[in-house]
């Protein structure tokens, strides 16, 4: 009885064994396969992709190139006339990569600071006398007090631009900055183009840099 038991075992112990020996032999290599595969083809293969794409993309097209570069030349032409047009009316001035813009309105020192800012733009401060000069121009052309960017708010006496560093150039008007009546902490550019401590609170042109 025991033989007969046992035989069946074994023979059953030797399918198991042979068919696991078939499926680990064919399933390791596949596995190493797999992962050669994925080796040889990760980002060296999905280059080899692309070039496959523009190889068989649609052919050169030299006339549309051609007709971009023609509409590019026309839209610089377009920005330099309508820059030209702006330094014309006053409303733009440049010196070096500074540009100077204003849309003539006035507004307090804290409103002037918003709308540069939502702009995209920020309250100018020319910090040379040839920015100044060309602020100036700017001044002179709407005949109003600008505000500069540039305050002593936070410590009276001690003007700083709007990042808290100290103003590194000046072009105060004599027996300027007096701090009159003790309100003036901000700082506008009259049609001489020098500077006078003011009140915040007043109207000035807004000019933004950028
Ligand atoms: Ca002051
Ligand atoms: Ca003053």
């Amino acid at each position: 009885m025991h033989q007969f038991q046992i035989c069946p075992v074994l023979i059953v112990a030797m399918i198991c064994l042979t068919l696991c020996h078939s499926v680990m032999m064919e399933t390791l290599p596949l596995c190493i396969g797999i992962q050669g595969m994925q080796e040889s083809q990760g980002s060296p293969g999905k280059v080899g992709q692309k070039e496959a794409k523009e190889d068989s993309g649609a052919p050169f097209d030299m006339s549309r190139v051609l007709a971009l570069e023609k509409q590019l030349a026309a839209l610089q032409q377009s920005l330099t006339f309508y820059t030209n047009v702006l330094q014309f009316l006053g409303s733009i001035c440049k010196d070096g990569n500074k540009t100077f813009i204003t849309a003539g309105k006035t507004a307090n020192f804290s409103s002037a600071k918003s709308e540069c800012s939502l702009a995209g733009y920020q309250l100018s401060a020319p910090k040379t006398e040839a920015e100044n000069m060309v602020m100036q121009r700017i001044v002179k052309k709407y005949d109003k007090d600008a505000w500069l960017a540039i305050s002593d708010e936070k410590m009276e006496g001690t003007f700083v631009y709007l990042d808290d560093k100290p103003i590194s150039y000046s072009n105060w008007n004599p027996g300027e900055p007096n701090g009159e009546h003790q309100a003036e902490d901000c700082v506008v550019m009259q049609t001489t183009g020098k500077w006078n401590d003011s009140i915040c609170t007043e109207k000035g042109l807004v000019i933004c840099e950028t």
